[in-house]
């Protein structure tokens, strides 16, 4: 392993930030910074002249201490009095250091005064005015943080949960194959299964830090290292995913795990549980009266200050710390508890596989039953069927279902809701089937009060069973449309439907926080891949994780039913 000049400047300009933060000696903090300016000016490198046995303490600003320190660096590739020192702090104070105007004694201030400790906290404290009211801070300086705060989300592109999957779980695999590799995980909000992710944080455990992040930093799609540490390092990937690794040791695990799992309101929850309880939680373990009390695994941290384990979907601050306390918790939904997929296309529409390809794909999933729901005909879609096309399908269907053993096709449509909220199929056809998805695919702009009495409209029909992607947005790309939801899931409740949840990577529609809010209302729910090929059938997954994130369960999902169970819930 071999120490740049750059990594040992940097581990002297953290020791001088963080001793200036905790009001040490200024002079040795002068000393630390004046020798991480020559080492980052110096031509030659330390790691060699170090192992060449030079005499390094020679060089201005070095010193017979500096040098000592140096060597450790070099020989160790860490500093322990910088790992001591930095348990006194938060892990992203340093972070406020990178706004310009603030430097380590303005940093100290907001710390101690306002308790400033990340840069989302300077931000939330500079747009409630709370910096300008401190000695020394100026309005203008206030404004000027803010906007460099500001700047600095906006940076953050964030990418599609499935989009993101493959590159954690290729990550995650390389890293498992390094033999000094223990724990790997990878933490933060794709372990949460947010339905976007912002950046990867991996975390690890290893005998020898420093050579698990050599063998991190040279993975294969890093394309920029953006800063390596001794046991921590950021890179971004070639598909501009950044990627913080941490490699902790394994007694602080759970905690650190708990740590970078967030989320952050969930964690900050936590530490004042914590502090009402005389302890204190960190990323290194719960402690109490300096006492390790806890830190090795997620369980001890929760149960160490009263609670339950909470499912890392569960973790957004949204009631989960008092249903965990009082042992409510839900028991989440499993995808092997999905025994059907209640919305897809075939070529009857716009889907790429026939009718026989599907079941068969659907088949080998393990599932008992699919319902095929082509478009109907409407102007906004592409090759929707007309009534005779519909019941040409259902004929196919019927052969198919004697063909077919061990997987029974259900006769059904994706039907448009029209900008009055009456149906573009007529209940002759609809009667034929065995219950029918609606949906809204266009006038989504119409107000609230008429989208949503034109979507009340259509559940009124008898035979419509399911409103599908209720609220129309794609990530990123569309809002949802304007729609009292409230209204929406007593319509839902008053006419026995059922909300959807579309396993769409784009939809993920209902999302969590609707579908959390429709289960307190009483709504039950179908999670659905709406596949237009056999593959998608796949994506069932990332509806499951949602419905988690919208505390479901089994019982909440009737796609989870027994095809004759299924049949009564969707009788009407
Ligand atoms: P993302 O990456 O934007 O999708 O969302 P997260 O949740 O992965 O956030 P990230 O990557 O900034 O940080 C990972 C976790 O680290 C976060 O979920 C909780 C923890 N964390 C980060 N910053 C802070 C902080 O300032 N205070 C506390 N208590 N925890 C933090
Ligand atoms: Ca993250
Ligand atoms: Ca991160």
């Amino acid at each position: 392993m071999v120490v740049s000049n750059a990594e040992i400047a940097s581990i002297f300009t953290q020791l001088a930030d963080l001793l200036e933060i905790r009001g040490e000696d200024p002079f040795r903090t002068r000393a630390y910074r004046n020798a991480a300016r020559t080492i980052g000016n110096l031509g030659k490198d330390l790691s060699k002249m170090v192992e060449e046995g030079e005499d390094i303490s020679k060089l201005p600003t070095i010193g017979e201490r500096i040098a000592a320190k140096i060597k450790e660096i070099v020989e160790t590739g860490r500093l322990a009095k910088l790992e001591y020192l930095k348990h006194d702090f938060p892990p992203h104070l340093l972070d406020i250091l990178t706004v310009e105007g603030i430097g380590p004694k303005r940093a100290k201030i907001l710390y101690q005064e306002l308790h400033i400790d990340s840069l989302d906290a300077l931000k939330q404290a500079a747009e409630s005015h709370r910096i300008s009211k401190l000695k020394g801070f100026s309005e203008g300086l206030e404004q000027k943080i803010l906007h460099a705060t500001l700047l600095a989300k906006k940076e953050g592109k964030r990418f599609l949960y499935a989009v993101i999957e493959p590159h954690a779980l290729a990550l995650e695999h390389y890293l498992k194959a390094y033999k000094g590799a223990e724990q790997v995980t990878v933490a933060g909000s794709f372990r949460r299964r947010k339905e976007t992710v912002g950046d990867l944080d991996v975390l690890t455990t290893s005998k020898d830090p420093a050579k698990l992040i050599n063998y991190f930093v040279a993975y294969p799609a890093v394309k920029e290292i953006v800063s390596h540490g001794n046991t921590r390092s950021t890179v971004i990937l070639k598909n501009d995913l950044q990627v913080d690794l941490r490699c902790v040791k394994e007694e602080s695990y759970g905690a650190a795990l708990h740590y970078f799992t967030g989320s952050k309101s969930h964690n900050i929850a936590i530490r004042v549980m914590a502090k009402e309880q005389g302890m204190k939680v960190n990323e290194y373990g719960l402690f109490k009266d300096e006492k390790k009390i806890a830190g090795a695994t997620e369980t001890e941290m929760y149960e160490g200050v009263g609670l339950r384990y909470i499912e890392p979907e569960l973790r957004e601050s949204r009631g989960e710390h008092t249903a965990a306390r009082q042992n409510r918790l839900p028991k989440l939904i499993e995808e092997d508890q999905i025994r059907g997929d209640l919305h897809m296309h075939t070529h009857y529409s716009d889907g790429h596989n026939n009718i026989k390809e599907m079941a068969l794909a659907a088949k080998k999933r393990e599932y008992g039953y699919i319902a095929i729901t082509d478009h109907s005909k409407h102007m906004s879609i592409v090759h929707g069927m007309d009534e005779k096309r519909a019941m040409e399908q259902m004929e196919e269907i019927d052969r198919l279902n004697e063909e077919l053993k061990g997987i029974t096709i259900l006769k059904s449509v994706e039907l448009d809701i029209l900008e009055d909220g009456s149906l573009a199929l007529p209940d002759s056809v609809l009667k034929e089937m065995d219950f029918v998805v609606a949906a809204v695919h266009d006038h989504f702009s119409l107000t609230q009060k008429m989208q949503t009495k034109r979507i009340l409209r259509a559940l009124e029909n008898p035979y419509v069973k399911i409103l599908a992607h209720p609220t129309g947005r794609l990530i990123g790309e569309r809002e949802p449309y304007k729609i009292n939801m409230k209204q929406l899931y007593k319509g839902i409740m008053d006419n026995g439907c059922f909300l959807e949840i579309n396993a769409q990577p784009k939809r993920l529609d209902l999302n969590d926080i609707y579908a959390k809010r429709a289960k307190e209302a009483g709504v039950r729910f179908t999670i659905s891949t709406d596949a237009h090929n056999a593959a998608s059938l796949d994506y069932m997954r990332y509806g499951v994780y949602q419905a988690r994130r919208g505390w479901l369960e089994e019982k909440d999902v009737i796609n989870t039913l027994s095809l004759s169970a299924l049949k009564k819930v969707l009788k009407r």
